[in-house]
């Protein structure tokens, strides 16, 4: 259990050692980015809930928490290094 990315403020210290699949990239191609936004945007605008890639957090529900976390991946430009093989 982990929470890595808190705000903005916090200077994404965790980036050393295992961080988990690049939390954000819901469409699987190795980048968080615009694209991804969109995606978790799109998915908490209908609180989509269940089991979905946009379920960042793993709460069963896509909502403004994860997006949050997507924004904040997306804005470092991250680029997946460690891979989960099951999201
Ligand atoms: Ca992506
Ligand atoms: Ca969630």
């Amino acid at each position: 259990m982990s929470a890595p990315t808190q705000a903005y403020g916090n200077n994404f210290k965790m980036n050393s050692g295992m961080y988990r699949n690049f939390e954000g990239d819901v469409n699987q191609n190795e980048t968080v980015d615009a694209s991804d936004l969109i995606q978790v945007d799109k998915d908490a605008f209908i609180s989509l809930a269940g089991y979905d890639l946009s379920d960042i957090k793993g709460d069963e529900f896509a909502d403004a928490d994860d997006f949050s976390v997507t924004d904040n991946n997306a804005f470092m430009t991250a680029s997946v290094i460690i891979r989960d093989s099951d999201f």
